[in-house]
């Protein structure tokens, strides 16, 4: 429990609510983001709230406050929970890692960034130089993955599109030694469309802003933005690539841009202009060259961009890992190599439009949820039950009924969607939707308008709706076969592989094959995802998790408003308030006897200044006892249990009450008037 402020910024823990309520919680909250103290415990988790606005609460001084400090001693932040997981990790050579979730624009990356400074503030006190270079390039690797893999949504001016998670490793002194960085979907389809008011990726516009003359000239491109289509919303722009149709024949219909193209991929143009306007297909023995129509040619450009930009992406987090990922460090030596991991993956989001990419995103955001639920409940047991204590169960809605909607084998979401894409024949969206109605029809939350036709939410024929633990979503289901299949013609691969430039062509190893030898289908874009998202989740759970869970304040990005509204509903499905009642129905504070024995026993005269009790569990009944709480706590085998933070309050005072005393004790035998 955290060490109280001042009471005019309310509570530091909820756990120290009188009531556990939802007003309690909220005014408490909101009286607290009114103050800037935008941190408060639930015991070891912190909740957020987003400032949307600078606050001088991150520097060397703040950090020097909490170095090294017990969790509960200092005021909720960050920071503390960055302590407490190096500290686990250093003391106890356990892997640790920090969860950080909530909804899309609550701080989940700017929390991550400061959790990595303070991580990379504590360590390395000798000034190794290897060290540093490996805390350099972790904390600057941000910026470029950001540049590349953020963009403006109508949610968040710097939106994470890919998930990401990044292992620390640290030597037996509790140095950082390296690093490695899990990327996960990288909304792709950003590259060639984005909805009303949002923006393609960073490294677009920064390029075009900031690169230098040169650099623009070199690589074809003009500075006005408005110049391109895939970054202008609803542009039809001349100088794009772009087909015209000669009876039944799409042409291209800017010549000059094939060849700039060609240049750019070192590559040549009647190549370029091949891949894009035929594809080579074997029928029996035979391999003949098929013409795209126009529409085939425009999709097949389009995966192409999209395909490049995903496969840049990626070779940019390899290239960074290659720097970071630990090197020379022999465990038979120094000891095991331990490691905190830090997870900051795209928010749950609702859009206007809600399609593939949010389904994803929302399943993500499901798993997590899901962790949650297990960890906390899971470790409050565990504990309980190696110490000895008998445990209450508290209710939970428990999301696991929505994972298995989504992923379940041969019955889930991404099962049907398999199907329908595996299918030979055409299958077209909305047969994709005819099936997730005659098999989810009952499921309590999936619905759709042919099921519920006086639905007013589900305005079309083609969208679905799903419950989320985070509320209502409504998908439209409108390129969900496409976007699964994520079909790139063979064609484009082999021209990469074939490229000059030895980067661009190891990113497309695919491309040797020929089409005879492309007989197995690849996973789908939503079974890898699914996949990816399962061994997560693994890993989470083999170490001991620390949590972050942010809260938006409001959808106008304001430092001023606090949303009753939205925050409570936040606050709902987060979960927080059964994580407080998880916390009090069983006990608010447990500390090990030594450690409880070393802050309080100037309380009493069995225990100052020393014990000669047969254990320091004996002594901490004895002085229990004489304080007269032995009613509101219990004794575990090697931890005190206490049950109301009243009681805590009270010791705490009596400790403080002490504390005055032995000083003017003291000061009189100084000045010899005792
Ligand atoms: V998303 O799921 O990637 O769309 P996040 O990551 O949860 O989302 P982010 O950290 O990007 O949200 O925060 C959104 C914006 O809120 C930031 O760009 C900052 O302008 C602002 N923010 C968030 N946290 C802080 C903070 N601790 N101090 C100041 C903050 N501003
Ligand atoms: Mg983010």
């Amino acid at each position: 429990m955290a060490e109280q402020e001042s009471l005019e910024f309310g509570k530091a823990d909820f756990v120290l609510m009188d009531t556990v309520s939802m007003p309690e919680f909220m005014a408490n909250l909101r009286l607290r983001f009114e103050k800037g103290r935008i941190y408060t415990f639930i015991g070891e988790v912190v909740v957020s709230v987003n400032p949307y606005k600078l606050l001088n609460i991150y520097g060397r001084d703040t950090i020097e406050q909490y170095k090294g400090r017990e969790l509960y001693e200092r005021p909720p932040h960050l920071f503390a929970i960055a302590d407490a997981a190096y500290k686990a990790m250093k003391r106890r050579s356990k892997d640790t890692c920090i969860v950080i979730s909530g909804e899309s624009g609550a701080g989940k990356t700017e929390a991550s960034k400061y959790i990595m400074q303070y991580i990379a503030a504590i360590t390395n006190p000798s000034q190794r130089a290897e060290v540093e270079r490996v805390k350099n390039m972790l904390l600057k690797s941000n910026c470029v993955l950001e540049a590349f893999g953020n963009a403006k949504t109508n949610r968040n001016d710097n939106s994470s599109r890919f998930g990401k998670y990044m292992d620390i490793n640290f030597d037996f002194k509790g140095d950082p030694i390296g690093g490695h960085i899990n990327n996960y979907l990288l909304e792709k389809s950003r590259v060639i469309v984005q909805q009303p008011g949002e923006r393609s990726f960073h490294s677009f516009y920064q390029l075009l802003q900031g690169g230098s003359d040169q650099i623009l000239r070199s690589l074809h491109l003009q500075k006005s933005l408005s110049s391109y289509s895939y970054i202008r919303v609803g542009a039809q722009l001349k100088g794009n690539l772009k087909f015209v149709v000669d009876g039944d024949t799409p042409l291209i219909d800017n010549g000059k841009v094939v060849s700039i193209i060609a240049e750019l991929l070192s590559t040549k143009t009647d190549m370029v202009e091949k891949a894009l306007l035929y594809r080579t297909v074997a029928t029996g023995r035979d391999i003949i060259d098929k013409q795209h129509t126009e529409q085939e040619a425009s999709y097949g450009r389009d995966a192409f961009a999209k395909a490049i930009y995903e496969r840049l992406f990626c070779w940019i987090v390899t290239r960074i890992n290659d720097i970071i990922e630990v090197k020379n460090y022999d465990t038979t030596v120094h000891g095991k190599n331990t490691v905190i991991g830090v997870l900051d993956i795209y928010g749950f989001e609702i859009f206007d439009n809600n399609s593939f990419e949010q389904f994803c995103i929302n399943y993500c955001n499901e798993k997590l949820q899901q962790l949650f639920i297990q960890l906390v409940l899971k470790q409050e047991q565990e504990e309980y039950q190696r110490e000895g204590i008998p445990w209450k169960h508290i209710d939970y809605f428990n999301n696991q009924i929505i994972v298995d909607l989504v992923e379940q084998q041969h019955k889930g979401i991404i099962a049907i969607l398999d199907d329908a894409c595996m299918n030979v024949g055409k299958v077209t969206d909305e047969m994709f939707l005819e099936a997730l109605n005659s098999k989810l029809g009952k499921h309590g939350h999936f619905s759709s308008r042919k099921l519920c036709a006086s639905d007013k939410i589900l305005e079309f024929d083609r969208d679905f709706r799903i419950r989320h633990y985070a509320g209502d979503v409504v998908y439209s289901v409108v390129g969900f076969i496409d976007k699964n299949k994520d079909t790139l013609f063979q064609d484009f691969k082999r021209l990469m592989y074939n490229s000059s430039n030895p980067v661009l062509k190891n990113m497309w190893p695919e491309g040797k094959l020929s089409i005879t030898e492309v007989t197995k289908r690849p996973l789908t874009a939503a079974t890898l995802f699914k996949n990816s998202m399962i061994a997560l989740v693994d890993n989470l759970a083999s170490k001991e998790p620390y949590y972050v869970r942010c809260i938006k304040p409001n959808d106008k990005k304001s430092p001023q408003i606090f949303d009753d509204e939205r925050c409570r509903h936040q606050v709902e499905y987060l979960g927080l308030l059964e994580n407080v009642r998880v916390r009090r129905a069983g006990f608010a504070f447990r500390q090990t006897y030594e450690k409880f024995l070393h802050r309080y026993k100037m309380i009493s005269e069995f225990t100052w200044p020393n014990h000669d009790l047969p254990s320091d569990k004996e002594a901490v009944k004895k002085l229990v006892e004489h304080c007269g709480f032995q009613d509101d706590v219990a004794y575990g085998k090697t931890k005190i249990f206490i049950r109301t933070p009243r009681t805590l309050f009270t010791l705490e005072e009596l400790r403080a009450q002490m504390l005055v005393r032995i000083v003017l004790f003291l000061q009189k035998v100084w000045r010899g008037t005792l």
